[in-house]
């Protein structure tokens, strides 16, 4: 029978599976080398390899958990349902929302959620190496407080918020349920912050939040 390139765990399919494996082969990535996962083939498995399988091989972009195309409020709940900075699920993948591949859903993976944010599915491939794809760096040890940098440039910034949600285009359904999600969000974000030494808290500060029809109940 013949496998696809990608389809790394031989199922017929090639999805999140098959990058959450890739992912999981990295730090041995200088061992012995299997051919059919060394998909940009230089002996090594790293980044570019995952880079290819997501944007060559499935044509997607980082953020996209579902793989449909769309990176999208269905992408972001997905995230937001399943935050665990300290990667407490030790099932957490792409399907999950951890893009970086480093086992766990935090900041990291919400900015390339952010970045890519793309509803409508325009499927541009970037030029390489304008998006984040976690490739920079690891993750510092979990518990510990995010870098001041990432707050500062990250969640801190409403407006990286609030553009999760300007285009998304079907209308004032859309951007109440956008508001919503977001105020959830935004409180489970903040527990995580007060576990850490950041004192901000997001969900009571009115900047962060998107101003629109929010008719049910509040949370
Ligand atoms: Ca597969
Ligand atoms: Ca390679
Ligand atoms: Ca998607
Ligand atoms: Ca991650």
């Amino acid at each position: 029978m013949l496998i696809a390139v990608g389809d790394l765990d031989r199922d017929g399919l090639i999805d999140a599976e098959d990058i959450d494996l890739l992912c999981e082969l990295i730090p041995n990535g200088g061992g012995p080398v299997d051919w059919r996962h060394d998909l940009v083939a230089d002996g090594v498995i790293d980044r570019q390899d995952v880079d290819w399988l997501v944007r060559g091989i499935l044509e997607r972009e980082y953020g996209d958990s579902n793989l449909d195309g769309l990176i999208d409020l269905s992408d972001y709940n997905t995230l937001a349902g399943h935050f665990d900075p300290v990667g407490e699920n030790p099932n957490l993948g792409w399907s999950q929302g951890d893009f970086d591949g480093d086992g766990d859903v935090d900041l990291a993976d919400y900015m390339t959620l952010a970045t890519n944010f793309d509803p409508s599915g325009n499927a541009s491939t970037a030029p390489a190496g304008s998006q984040t794809s976690g490739a920079q760096e690891p993750e510092p040890d979990p518990p510990a407080a995010f870098p001041d940098d990432a707050l500062s440039t990250g969640l801190a910034s409403p407006s990286s918020r609030l553009a999760l949600s300007p285009d998304v285009d079907s209308g004032e359904a859309q951007q109440a349920l956008a508001a919503h999600r977001q105020a959830a969000e935004l409180t489970a974000l903040d527990e995580v912050f007060t576990r850490t030494s950041s004192t901000r808290h997001l969900a009571d500060d009115p900047s962060a939040r998107v101003t629109g029809p929010l008719n049910s109940e509040e949370i």
